[in-house]
């Protein structure tokens, strides 16, 4: 065990767009950001995660950049962002950026380059392709729907982009790609940033020759993840990039990497000889949805508290000593956590902060989503005109338009799983557009604002906000929390997660009743403890009561200190 700041710390996501606006355009900005600092302050963290913040047009809001050493018009000015950093640093925020060099925009200097003539110097900056019979290069599918391939009339080629066609992959087999991508990413350390997080950065290198995705169903399109995730240079890739860039700076790397492993991430967080810090695993992610596509996140399963134990038990113990977890329930593209794992209606406040419990109380780095904080829940808005992230957008004209699904079952799929549940304005108050902004929003506010909001939360002793300062701060004054081994307990208990932390001869025991039910937990006869107390509760617990049996409440969470 090693100590390190970002394993000691809790980070706190911000989505720009919809955190504050500042000048009533309806659009976060980061003189809005900057005008809360003072509450996250309050609430504890230690580190922002900032999503994009570059130039951009915003196709897939700004993680499709056109100039990756500028700020977005909308968000500000480079002075703007100067601030932001200085005023956060002022407070002891440590600050994250959002790196996506998988793609950049097609407004980048570099792609409008690239399109022009086969012989441009930038061409091989992107991946093109000749077609082949009159068709695309091969059958992939986008991200995002459709091809994965874009057809240029200026060349009669195609080129390649994993997710929206205003998202060209960037050509990493192109050494001045990657060495303009290095001299990026140390002109914003130079800036005095603090990390980065890296947009989907395991999908850097195709397998040469781009093989075809295997043909399941007969839809026109296949997931061809087995030739771009983990790829064969990825490794080349990022040693590289740390030999460059990363190693000259104390800072945090979390690698975003979708169909992760264990064995994944021990090699890439590996303290000696890894190149990142941590990564964002996808495993829990999936509970919900059929693993074998990628619209299959669509089609709706319930998920399984044996399979939720079964995941992150094998990611504790497997990382134990040799890597180190990620931990988040929610962000920018997923719903959120209190109504997909929770109850986000009679036990709202309770099961939020039964997950806050779960995710705090895990070994690894824990990740707050935005309104995460206050237990905001997914959105159901009425129409698909009220919807505007690119994913939903172009799923649903597929969906309804080209498949002919009815549209009523793919909106209950929208309520569940679209990323803009995560997207509507952080609900600041009680007032007109829930303080977000004095203008329209653009994105709807969720109706439930004057119920679900900040200032409700600050004044209330018993909110989600209070539980989750205490668990940050908990986190700061025990090193257990931080380093402990975890070892589950309860196997095979479809109510009850349970399990101990150990660090030397310090020992906690979470329980945590995932359910509505009021099922009965019995500590197991291998635990030997002389006393315990109480850390953290989200009932009213009597510190006296024998933790050998109890009955628990519904959604009921606590940790105690065994002694
Ligand atoms: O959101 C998803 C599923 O609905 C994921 O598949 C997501 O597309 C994937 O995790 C990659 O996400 C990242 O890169 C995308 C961007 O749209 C996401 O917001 C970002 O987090 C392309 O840059
Ligand atoms: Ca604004």
């Amino acid at each position: 065990m090693t100590t390190k700041w970002w394993k000691e710390s809790v980070v706190y996501q911000i989505y720009p767009r919809s955190f504050q606006d500042s000048n009533g355009d309806g659009i976060g900005d980061l003189r809005g950001i900057i005008s809360r600092l003072d509450y996250l302050k309050e609430l504890g963290v230690d580190v922002v995660w900032l999503s994009p913040v570059y130039k951009s047009p915003n196709d897939d809001n700004g993680y499709d950049i056109s100039d990756y050493q500028d700020i977005m018009d909308e968000f500000g000015t480079l002075a703007d962002w100067e601030e932001l950093l200085a005023e956060m640093h002022a407070r002891g925020i440590r600050m994250v950026m959002d790196l996506v060099v998988n793609h950049s925009s097609d407004e980048h200097a570099w792609f409008v380059e690239s399109r022009k003539s086969k012989d441009n110097p930038y061409r091989d900056f992107y991946i093109w392709r000749p077609g082949k019979d009159g068709r695309e290069p091969n059958n992939w599918e986008s991200f995002f729907s459709g091809s994965a391939w874009q057809y240029d009339e200026a060349t009669d080629e195609y080129y390649l982009h994993l997710f929206s066609r205003k998202q060209p992959d960037l050509n990493w087999e192109n050494p001045a790609l990657r060495n303009k991508i290095y001299e990026m990413m140390r002109w914003w350390l130079d800036k005095g940033i603090d990390g980065f997080r890296m947009d989907v950065i395991t999908m850097l290198s195709k397998t040469p020759g781009l093989p075809d995705a295997p043909v399941i169903g007969d839809k026109p399109y296949h997931w061809g993840g087995q030739y771009f995730i983990h790829g064969p240079r990825l490794d080349e890739y990022l040693s590289e990039m740390h030999r460059e860039v990363l190693s000259r700076g104390d800072i945090l790397t979390v690698g975003e990497a979708v169909m992760a492993t264990t064995e994944h991430a021990i090699d890439l967080t590996n303290e000696e000889t890894g190149h990142l810090n941590m990564l964002f695993q996808f495993e829990h992610m999936d509970l919900d949805r059929d693993p074998h596509s990628m619209s299959a996140k669509w089609a709706l399963k319930r998920w399984d508290l044996l399979d939720l134990k079964q995941v992150m038990t094998r990611w504790q113990r497997n990382l134990e000593g040799k890597g180190w977890n990620s931990l988040y329930l929610s962000n920018h593209d997923q719903p959120r956590s209190v109504s997909r794992f929770g109850d986000d209606g009679y036990h709202r406040v309770a099961s939020a902060k039964l997950l806050g419990t779960f995710l705090h109380m895990l070994q690894g780095t824990p990740y707050i989503y935005q309104g995460e904080e206050i237990g905001m829940t997914n959105v159901r808005f009425p129409s698909i005109d009220d919807y505007r992230d690119i994913e939903t957008l172009n799923m649903y004209r597929e969906f309804v338009h080209d498949r002919g699904i009815d549209p009523a079952t793919v909106m209950a799929g929208i309520h569940a799983k679209s990323r803009d549940n995560a997207r509507t304005p952080v609900q600041w108050d009680d007032g007109p557009n829930a303080g977000f902004t004095t203008g329209k929003p653009w994105i709807g506010v969720n109706a439930n604002y004057p119920e679900i909001n900040v200032r409700a939360a600050l004044v209330d002793p018993n909110s989600v906000f209070h539980y989750y300062k205490k668990l940050i701060r908990l986190r700061k004054e025990n090193p257990v929390i931080v380093h402990g081994r975890y070892d589950l307990l309860l196997e095979a208990h479809t109510e009850i997660y349970a399990f101990t932390r150990t660090h030397g001869d310090d020992r906690l025991l979470a329980i945590l009743n995932f359910t509505a039910n009021q099922p009965v937990f019995a500590l197991p006869s291998g635990i030997a403890y002389s006393g315990t107390e109480l850390m953290i509760s989200n009932f009213e617990v009597d510190a006296a009561e024998d933790i050998a049996l109890l009955t628990l409440r519904p959604y009921e969470a606590r940790v105690y200190r065994l002694t």
